[in-house]
């Protein structure tokens, strides 16, 4: 579909392109439009940029992936379409493997997501076919099964775009996980040791330009960044800015309502 280079919605609907490209090629599910749909809701009050507490999270989320001995980014399908490249990119830098883990895991859709991240570039994926050999415990859905070569011994895992079952048992079996969730109420950006809330095209461009900053710094300053972070704190920095814009929007509603009955 051709978009006006003018349309003020341009970047959005390129974006909702991407995605609708990717289900038609298999690789992101119907369930991946509304997951999608509810993130464009949430981005737009958050005025679609990167605010100042969300960036407060990206670099800790970069000393930590930096400090990180088995360091593993988890991909679905709409992180593929979205950030395929983008996520090679970071997995180079940071020596991370990239592993496919899906909720809707269709046969033959895994082997689809690892074909499109190698055309992005990558050298090797895993979870696909027998690899996704190991369990989760205590989870049920299809997110259960994943490589023992990646998630499972894991220290640190990137889990952008998730549901909440398999954050909580991750942090469960000590892991850090760092969610990337537009939604900062939903169950993974609650349960998450670092949640970036953000949209996932933002987030993981900044993030390599975090890490490629903080790559000089020794492993104690990289530890001194993280160690007084607090992640509901930084959470509910974040609610207050989504409030704070809400009742500017509210206050201009209620300003346009007066002038029009004068
Ligand atoms: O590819 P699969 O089979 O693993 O399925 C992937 C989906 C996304 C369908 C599955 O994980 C799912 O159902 O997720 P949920 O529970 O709908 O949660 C998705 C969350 O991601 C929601 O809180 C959305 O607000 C958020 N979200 C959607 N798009 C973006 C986003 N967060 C960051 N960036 C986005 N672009």
């Amino acid at each position: 579909m051709s978009i006006p280079t003018n349309h003020p919605r341009r970047q959005s609907l390129l974006i909702r392109e991407k995605i609708v490209e990717g289900f038609r090629n298999g690789i992101v599910v119907a369930q991946g439009l509304i997951a999608h749909g509810r993130g464009e809701a949430f981005d737009y009050i958050l005025g679609e940029v990167t605010p100042p507490p969300v960036r407060e999270a990206i670099t800790v989320a970069a000393a930590v992936l930096l400090t990180a001995k088995q360091p593993v980014i988890s991909v679905n399908g709409n992180t593929a379409v979205l950030v395929g490249k983008e996520v090679v990119k970071l997995s180079n830098i940071l020596g991370a493997k990239i592993e496919v883990n899906l909720f809707h895991r269709v046969p033959g859709r895994e082997i689809k997501i690892r074909d499109y991240l190698i055309k992005c570039g990558a050298d090797s994926v895993l979870g696909v076919g027998d690899d996704a050999s190991a369990t989760i415990p205590e989870l049920m859905s299809e997110r259960r099964r994943v490589s023992p070569h990646g998630i499972l011994i894991a220290d640190v895992v990137l889990v952008p775009l998730e549901d909440g079952d398999r954050t909580e048992a991750l942090t469960k079996m000590g892991k850090t996980v760092i969610a990337i969730d537009l939604n900062p109420f939903s169950r993974t950006s609650q349960k998450a040791t670092i949640t970036i809330v953000d949209n996932v095209v933002r987030t993981i461009p900044i993030l390599i330009d975090t890490v490629l900053e903080l790559k000089c710094k020794t492993r104690r300053e990289l530890e001194n960044i993280v160690k007084s972070y607090n992640n509901k704190e930084v959470l509910g920095k974040i609610i207050e800015y989504l409030y704070s814009r809400l009742r500017e929007a509210s206050r201009l509603k209620l300003f346009l309502e007066k002038c029009s009955n004068k």
